[in-house]
């Protein structure tokens, strides 16, 4: 028995860059699915810094595994950063591979790394970095320079940061978004990972909240989780995985590959379609919070229990433990909402009216600042009844915001060895403008700006073809 719609064509066609050892074996369960007409679902890539990781992966076509040919850089993402910022080959490699291999249609790429290790963690930084200087900075630029030759350098001048923030805005339109997993470590990895995951989720949520970049969502599945979780499995289920790493590798790759396949089944009275699914997902910024519940159609009895099911979905997470929206006076903005059902097919479960009381507890429990899209598909779904719910949010699951400092500390005080150095992610509210780092010199067109001299506009237009024509375009 299978879930029908998980061989429909997906709403978002998506080219998943798995980094490093966890990154590549997540990436290769999206690489299993497959659609009815028997193509790979997904244009999957992998990235390692030996070819050893690279051999043991099953799904990914070996074409689109790549090798940096530097052993393991030994579960140290701050020592391999350091590497990779000097070794100017490497980070071409790295860029050409990344680059040829993008799918051409592509409505979303996502960059996956278990964070913690030496190559993941240090690549998948660098990756989303050059992703941005690559595909849409020049966007960026090619705006602004139309709008600074339409209105003149002066007026640019005067007005900066409205220009470029208006270019920013034109230019995102065609901006190619890209979508981030990071997993959290186990406790027991001990304090220097923490530490080193600390200080890398805070630049990873950092440049997610960067608005002149083009990070659609960052998701921080929690291996903790995942691994207490596994622990407590009925043991039918815990014989279909090896470890807890394979069944967080297939709850992640199979939660996101059912939502993105459901939405495009169609045929019920509440749909949500493709389109509905690329905004949810690709509009706003924010951690995705994925959640996902389950029950035998057998003890559903009706509509008001596949409600029931949807505010479980939507009080809980099956990435990470539940988050927190709310904390006193504070209350966190949500921006786009997912309601997404998959019922067996043998059962009448009313007409979809679950979904409306659903969508009133919603807006009950969370301050939605977007739009609800629900639907539900009636199909073969393994016997369950399936409430898939999404949202994205200025929101950290709590182990990243406090819990790993705190583990941090608890290490500390036991080991009495190490001094407590605070990587803590802990303030992350900044004012828009504060946020907004968009730059003539950013875009290589400082030169722009150095001329003191009163610009008559055939000159400006001189400064600015030599300008433009200075800008580095490659990597
Ligand atoms: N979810 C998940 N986590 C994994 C998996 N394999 C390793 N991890 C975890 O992911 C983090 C990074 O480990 P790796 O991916 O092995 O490290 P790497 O990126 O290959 O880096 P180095 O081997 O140190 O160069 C650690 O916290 C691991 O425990 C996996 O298959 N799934
Ligand atoms: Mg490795």
């Amino acid at each position: 028995m299978v879930k029908s719609f998980i061989t429909n064509n997906p709403a978002l066609n998506i080219t998943a860059v798995g980094f490093g050892q966890a990154g590549s074996r997540i990436v290769d369960v999206f690489a299993k699915y497959t659609t009815a007409a028997g193509e790979q679902t997904y244009n999957c890539l992998a990235l390692n810094s030996n070819n050893g990781d690279l051999k043991e992966l099953r799904f990914i076509d070996p074409d689109n595994r790549i090798s940096l040919n530097l052993g393991g850089l030994g579960k140290n993402p701050e020592k391999a950063i350091k590497i990779l910022d000097h070794d100017v080959k490497v980070q071409a490699t790295m860029h050409n591979f990344i680059n040829k291999k993008l799918g051409t249609k592509d409505d979303l790429v996502l960059f996956v790394a278990g964070l913690g290790g030496g190559t993941g963690t240090s690549t998948i930084v660098k990756a989303i970095e050059d992703f941005h200087d690559m595909h849409n900075k020049p966007k960026i630029k090619k705006v602004l320079e139309a709008m600074i030759n339409k209105f003149g350098l002066d007026k640019y001048k005067e007005n900066q940061v409205e220009f470029n923030k208006k270019a920013l805005a034109i230019a995102e339109e065609n901006f190619i978004k890209l979508g981030v997993i990071a997993c959290l470590p186990l406790r027991n990895d001990g304090p220097d990972v923490l530490r080193q995951v600390n200080k890398f989720a805070t630049k990873i949520w950092g440049l997610a909240n960067d608005v002149t970049k083009s990070i659609s969502f960052v998701m921080f599945p929690d291996n903790q989780f995942f691994y207490d979780a596994f622990k407590s499995l009925p043991q039918v289920k815990k014989e279909q995985f090896d470890n807890y790493r394979d069944y967080a590798n297939y709850e992640i790759a199979s939660t996101f590959h059912e939502i993105n396949t459901a939405a495009t089944q169609g045929g019920t009275s509440v749909v949500m379609d493709s389109q509905d699914l690329k905004r949810a997902l690709t509009e706003h910024k924010g951690c995705l919070v994925l959640s996902k519940q389950e029950l035998s159609s057998s003890v559903i009895e009706g509509s008001s229990d596949v409600t029931k099911l949807f505010k479980k979905a939507i009080e809980s997470s099956n990435m990470h433990e539940p988050v927190q929206l709310t904390d006193g006076d504070t209350v966190t903005k949500v921006h786009h909402v997912g309601l997404l059902a998959a019922l067996d097919s043998k059962k009448d479960y009313g007409n979809g009216g679950f979904i409306e009381s659903a969508t009133e507890h919603l807006h009950e429990m969370l301050p939605i600042n977007g739009t609800v899209f629900s639907g539900y598909v009636q199909e073969k779904n393994e016997g369950m009844v399936t409430a898939y719910s999404f949202y994205k949010a200025d929101v950290l699951p709590g182990r990243l915001s406090k819990g790993l400092v705190e583990e941090y500390n608890e290490f500390i005080e036991r080991n009495k060895q190490i001094n407590f150095a605070s990587a803590s992610i802990e303030s992350i509210d900044s004012k828009a403008d504060d946020d907004f780092d968009l730059s003539l010199d950013d875009l290589g067109l400082s030169d722009l700006l150095k001329s003191n001299e009163p610009t008559k506009e055939k000159e400006s237009k001189a400064d600015l073809t030599a300008a433009l024509n200075d800008f580095d375009f490659t990597f």
